[in-house]
């Protein structure tokens, strides 16, 4: 008998998928839909195990779901623009296009022969012109809408990568703000830029109801949004110019002792006394270095600098001093925030540091009056706090906010930490912002039918910390579409979390060219029923695609308001070493090179078999080694001749068929859960039983045949060559992956089943297995019935019989 060969048969049936194209999707109304998106990888080089493990698992749910009888829609694409195209191509020497189409093709193959079952004939690539030119469109539909604006604003920024850089390439590095990918310490930098208005939704974008999304994205999403609500109130200064602070906390208005300025505050340099000048601005300079996290931290002992001006307290007009520190974030809220130190911990520590009076005015529980060791935080009565003291601090925030707003000196406000996106990148593989400023006419959108604005290709692509295409004549000088006069275009490129933002919907129809996508597709295939991919993109991507598709719905181009509605994260794998891979620690292992020593079926089923797929795990090789012998147990089971002869009992073909829809039943449920290694050592445990089987006579009986046409296609979706490649040779016709998905009579498939042994006069006689529910008639009577038994008895009449429940039976006779 031939051998389990895969190297043989798996680029075979890939060939054959691909010709015969299985895979590809095509509207049927009478069909239910299932729009299955997986995220599309960066073409970064090779395909790593981080892709195997979210797409070949996906990919086994995409199979079932075909074989379930719905019309799946399973797309792929690349990722195609953004930095490390440039990094590369800088460093090797190359064009970034050059280099991302190489990848490109490298993964394409690495796709395929993992055997996964995507419509190749919808990938999408987002450095395409047919593709970033809707990203232009969109760009000008939000403008026009509002929701695309140009701000001056101090950004982060890279001096060694010279760009700028998004809040998440900013990590703390020994207490220093420090850029992601080299190191440096960040720097600030003055600079135009356009924001899209994701704040204007971000109420909705807290809405996860509609959404079966992990419960941990939700909260990240909900964090990282960060909706307070409370009052902004106002504190005149001395001067012309008033604070607004933000509080949560208007009820402890009274406690206010001080009030804190964001270094980065706009009235810091105004209101600055001449001799504080030099002391507030070196504390200016080094605030700048620190990361949102470390400002915030309570574990930090708090700094500060009193400018040397007075601001007065809005009810009691009491002159409270004016200082700044670096817990006050310039981003959140107002910049400005009053000091109550009996009741805000950070307060606290800083009163304590600089002598500030602490003043209670929410009575903890059985305070007494005495000093505080520490803020009390939590709710209470007011105190010493004129007119309002006896409310309880819930009634207070209302009340003293409603004074102040009869005063003009307060209203109600929400707060959101949520920033505005800015998509501006001084970079150049990416989308062309498409504006065209004119000195006559002002900020002037490039007209629709010019779309797109090309991105150059004969480009240097050296970092200058400016856009490269900023130094290309060519590109920059343009005419003004409104006055036909001298203008200049928009040299920064978009951020490529635009590029993500909408995808989904250009797979429908990738190289339409006069819309974002076809009406019909959509209208059938929308909304994304399931989308898997990493938990990194709680926040960035998940939120981006959420506002994109609600600014759509808005524009009336889609009819829903989320874009995916279910959501599945897996984990991570990790070295044998249990640190993550990494080239630097030397202990990534290359899928590549395990598909050509075991396969990719093998690869694909130790990848579902070895690890709880929403936690990944260390890698194993002799986990992998496993299960390939597993599979070639199968080849051999399903191959190789059966030797036995003779009738099955009744009972030995029950139990085969109990295990044939038991296995149905947990595979099936297991692939609904995501749970692939249970469905694996499902798979696995019947291999073992039917080995076993198969030398007794129940491997001629019809049972048989269908215990094993059963076992290929449950296997189809975890290991789709092997399972074909068999199917094939019991002489089934082509293919598999087009077959129905078996299904169980719950009956036969009920799990709970006792051994009765049986006994004639105490000697054991034989075993059945019997539902565990079994009445003791009910196994008087089968025992009875039993061949052996009445074989064993003749015709002698039981005198007794001793049944022990769930256990055995025993027939006594003379
Ligand atoms: C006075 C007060 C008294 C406060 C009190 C709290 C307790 P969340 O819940 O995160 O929204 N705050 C406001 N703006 C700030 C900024 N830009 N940087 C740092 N802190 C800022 O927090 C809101 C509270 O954080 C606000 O309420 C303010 O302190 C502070 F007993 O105002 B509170
Ligand atoms: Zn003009």
């Amino acid at each position: 008998m031939e051998r389990y060969e895969p190297q043989a048969i798996e680029p075979k049936w890939q060939q054959r998928w691909e010709e015969s194209g299985i895979y590809r999707a095509v509207r049927d109304p009478s069909r239910p839909k299932f729009y299955f998106l997986t995220m599309f990888p960066y073409p970064s080089g090779d395909l790593h195990m981080g892709h195997w493990f979210a797409m070949a698992p996906s990919d086994a749910v995409a199979r079932y779901l075909r074989m379930k009888g719905y019309n799946v829609l399973f797309p792929i694409g690349f990722d195609a623009f953004g930095l490390p195209a440039e990094n590369a191509a800088i460093k090797h020497n190359t064009h970034p296009k050059t280099w991302t189409y190489a990848n490109i093709e490298r993964m394409r193959r690495q796709l395929r022969r993992m055997g996964a079952s995507f419509d190749w004939t919808r990938e999408v690539i987002t450095c395409e012109p047919e593709y970033y030119k809707w990203n232009q469109w969109f760009f000008i539909q939000f403008y026009k809408r509002g929701l695309a604006y140009r701000k001056r604003s101090a950004v982060d920024f890279c001096p060694t990568c010279n760009t700028t850089l998004a809040r998440e390439q900013v990590v703390s590095q020994d207490g220093e703000r420090v850029c992601e990918r080299c190191g440096t310490p960040v720097i600030k930098k003055e600079l135009e830029q356009w924001f899209l208005r994701i704040t204007a939704y971000a109420d909705e974008l807290l809405d996860h109801s509609r959404l079966d999304w992990p419960e941990r994205v939700c909260t990240m999403q909900k964090n990282w949004i960060g909706r307070s609500e409370g009052a902004e109130i106002v504190f005149p200064t001395e001067g012309e110019d008033s604070i607004v602070v933000f509080t949560t906390r208007p009820d402890t208005l009274f406690g206010a002792t001080f009030v804190v300025l964001a270094p980065e505050h706009p009235l810091v340099p105004k209101l600055t006394a001449p001799e504080r000048r030099a002391e507030v601005e070196a504390y200016i300079h080094e605030a700048q270095r620190r990361t949102e996290i470390e400002r915030l931290s309570l574990e930090r002992e708090k700094t500060g600098v009193f400018i040397g001006a007075y601001a007065r307290h809005p009810l009691t007009e009491e002159r409270l001093p004016i200082w700044i520190s670096d817990y006050v974030l310039m981003e959140y809220g107002t910049g400005a925030v009053m000091g109550v130190p009996a009741h805000d911990q950070r307060d606290f520590e800083f009163a304590t540091k600089f002598n500030l009076p602490i003043r209670v005015v929410i009575a903890p529980p059985g305070w007494q009056g005495e000093p505080l060791s520490a803020a009390y935080e939590g709710p209470g009565t007011m105190v010493n706090s004129g007119p309002f003291d006896g409310l309880p601090s819930e009634e207070g925030k209302k009340a003293v906010v409603a004074e102040l707003e009869r005063r003009g000196l307060g209203r109600p406000a929400v707060s959101y930490r949520l920033r505005d996106w800015c998509i501006s990148r001084q970079r150049y593989w990416g989308t062309p912002i498409p504006i065209i400023y004119c000195p006559k006419c002002g900020t002037v959108p490039v007209p629709e039918d010019q779309l797109p604005v090309l991105l150059p290709e004969t480009v240097n692509v050296l970092p200058t910390g400016e856009s490269p295409l900023k130094y290309l004549e060519e590109f920059v000088r343009t005419t003004c579409p409104q006055c036909g006069g001298p203008a200049e275009r928009e040299t920064d490129t978009m951020d490529t979390f635009v590029d993500s933002s909408w995808y989904q919907y250009r797979y429908l129809s990738p190289h339409k060219d006069d819309a974002p996508w076809d009406e019909e597709e959509a209208r059938y295939w929308l909304p994304v029923d399931l989308y898997t991919g990493g938990v990194e993109h709680a926040t960035m991507h998940l939120l981006y695609t959420r506002f994109w598709t609600k600014v759509l719905r808005d524009m009336g181009m889609v009819w829903f308001d989320e874009p995916m509605i279910r959501l599945r994260n897996q984990g991570v794998i990790l070295g044998e070493d249990r640190e993550k891979m990494s080239k630097s620690r030397g202990n990534v292992v290359a899928p590549d090179e395990l598909v050509e020593r075991y396969g990719a079926d093998t690869v694909r089923a130790y990848l579902m078999f070895g690890f709880r797929w929403d936690l990944g795990g260390p890698w194993s090789s002799t986990g992998i080694e496993g299960v390939h012998r597993w599979l070639n147990r199968v080849w051999n089971l399903v191959l190789e001749p059966a030797a036995a002869a003779g009738e099955p009992t009744p009972e030995q073909v029950a139990e085969l068929r109990r295990w044939t829809h038991r296995t149905i039943k947990r595979v099936s449920q297991d692939l609904e859960d995501f749970e692939f290694n249970t469905a694996i050592a499902a798979l696995m445990e019947f291999t073992n039983y039917l080995q076993e089987a198969k030398a007794t006579p129940v491997a001629g009986h019809e049972a048989w045949r269908e215990a094993i046409r059963t076992l290929l296609l449950l296997l189809a979706p975890f290991t789709p060559h092997l399972a074909e490649e068999l199917w094939e040779r019991l002489g089934y016709p082509y293919s598999i992956h087009q077959q129905p998905w078996p299904q169980w009579d719950e009956a036969l498939a009920r799990a709970d089943t006792i051994t009765l042994v049986i006994q004639i006069n105490g000697r054991v006689r034989d075993r059945v297995e019997v539902p565990a529910s079994i009445t003791e008639e009910e196994a008087r009577r089968i025992a009875l019935d039993r061949a052996n038994v009445r074989r064993h008895l003749g015709d002698r009449q039981p005198q007794r019989i001793i049944y022990v429940p769930g256990r055995l039976i025993n027939i006594v006779v003379e």
